[in-house]
């Protein structure tokens, strides 16, 4: 039995009054998860509506009373961990394990930012005047719209939802369509912890939704992840009406393997970074540059790797790749890997697009590339696509790598500090690994890249409050 999805609109769960929409398992596509009515635009005024009428009631609520809130919905995702996992999996196409490790990944989260709730939030000055001080206090922005992918359907909207709350922000979330199952659980952990009424507001449904949350005027700010281009058009439409937007984009992230690194585990970390989730993340390790001394090691190291991978249903134990999210993604994947110019090779064998239960299987591909404007080198694909390049040195390496519009993250695998540190300076990226796979974003530290992969803000850790509180700096004169 498909799952009921409904609306959460000023404390209240309720069918929508839209088109019905369903999601699907997309290892089994006849099988619906969840189905219920999305909303519609009178739904959406009235959450918006209703984050703006509970703003005042909860930027007062004690802080500790917020971040207790958080911490009851973290333990209670905690205690259905398993449950929600295997239903992550279900509806979004990981495997089990990570989606267990996703809701996990969430409840810690909502952890972080319920003890961030308590933290000091402003700074004292001293004053060029005599008998004054200067303040500068934090303040929730107000109504945060957020929007989020279907790639971490629980986690990133944790990370987004939960510094809004612990600041005190109310918030109008729309979640990707094709996973609303998840978004359902995670708010009904938080309402089910307290949450007062209008507070969070969900409403699933098509992106034109999410586009009109985040152009509503009683939306004081908005948080995005997503594709470039439906990002693009919402920090254009935020731009005109002067309201901030943080948005986490496409990235085309690099694996740099020298010559001197631990071989095995660079080959170890880069299949990884490259085929976990089938390559569905902004993280994902989509380039591979790696010194020309090594590169037929690495490559056949690789490539053993893809030819022992099993792919099917992904809450079956010993599956190591599961489906990509939509048919519409199946194919688009194998389009941009037909594509490739006459100087890329494709190193594995296999069909590209294998037949299991008429699931969306795309899979796990390797291509050599020997021009660098070459669309696989250059595009997001978000698919278990590796393109790999050779190099000579250290330094063509470096420049391969910020050669790109994106700035997300970056691996290098090396064993010198020199050169270690010498990257550090030269890659313009936002995360920077070394030793260590593309993806992974710890809550407690600032997530988010540079260049076209982002805008505005960095998301996670401290560095969520610059996006979530405002500062007023309050000139405090004694007079006497
Ligand atoms: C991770 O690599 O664990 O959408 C997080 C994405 C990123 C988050 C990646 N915003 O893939």
């Amino acid at each position: 039995m498909p799952e009921d999805l409904q609306l959460l609109i000023d404390g209240e769960w309720r069918a929508g009054s839209g088109p019905l929409l369903r999601s699907v398992n997309p290892a089994h596509p006849h099988e619906t998860v969840a189905e219920g009515a999305t909303a519609t635009g009178a739904e959406v005024e009235r959450a918006v509506t209703a984050a703006a009428a509970a703003a005042d009631g909860w930027r007062r609520t004690p802080h500790h009373e917020r971040g207790a809130i958080l911490a009851r919905a973290a333990a209670a995702l905690r205690t259905e961990a398993d449950a929600f996992g295997v239903e992550l999996s279900r509806e979004e196409g990981k495997l089990a394990a990570e989606g267990i490790g996703e809701v996990r990944r969430a409840a810690q989260i909502l952890d972080f930012f319920a003890a961030e709730a308590d933290r000091e939030a402003g700074e004292l000055y001293a004053s060029p005047r005599a008998g004054e001080a200067i303040v500068v206090s934090r303040h929730p922005v107000g109504v945060v719209g957020v929007v989020t992918p279907f790639n971490f359907p629980i986690a990133i909207p944790a990370w987004k939802i939960a510094p809004a709350l612990s600041y005190g922000n109310t918030v109008v979330w729309k979640p990707a369509s094709v996973v609303p199952l998840l978004a359902q659980r995670l708010a009904r952990a938080l309402t089910d912890a307290g949450l007062p009424d209008g507070v969070l507001n969900l409403v699933v449904g098509a992106g034109s939704l999410g586009q009109a949350i985040v152009d509503h005027p009683l939306v004081d700010a908005a948080t995005f992840t997503g594709s470039t281009t439906v990002g693009r058009s919402l920090i254009a439409a935020c731009g005109a009406a002067a309201k901030p937007i943080q948005a986490e984009l496409g990235g085309k992230n690099a694996a740099i393997v020298l010559a001197d690194a631990d071989l095995p585990a660079a080959i170890d970390d880069v299949v990884a970074g490259a085929f976990r989730a089938s390559g569905q993340r902004c993280t994902a390790t989509s380039r591979l540059i790696v010194q020309a001394d090594v590169a037929d090691q690495v490559i056949d190291g690789i490539r053993a790797r893809i030819e022992s991978m099993v792919l099917g249903d992904p809450t079956t134990a010993g599956t190591d790749v599961g489906p990509v999210i939509t048919c519409d993604a199946r194919d688009s994947i194998a389009t941009a890997v037909r594509a490739a110019g006459g100087g890329t090779r494709l190193l594995t064998a296999g069909d590209l697009l294998p037949d299991i239960d008429a699931g969306y299987y795309v899979r796990p591909t390797l291509v050599e590339v020997s021009d660098p404007r070459d669309p696989l080198w250059t595009d997001e694909i978000f698919g278990p696509v590796l393109a790999v390049t050779r190099v000579p040195d250290v330094d063509t390496a470096l420049r391969l790598a910020n050669d790109s519009p994106f700035g997300l993250s970056c691996a290098l695998f090396t064993s010198d500090l020199a050169v270690t540190l010498h990257a550090m300076a030269e890659l313009r990226v936002g995360v920077l690994h070394i030793n260590s796979e593309t993806g992974g974003a710890d809550p407690h530290v600032p997530f988010g890249g540079t260049k076209a992969s982002a805008f505005g803000p960095k998301e996670q850790g401290r560095a969520a409050r610059d996006f979530f509180t405002s500062m007023r700096t309050v000139y405090l004169q004694g007079r006497r």
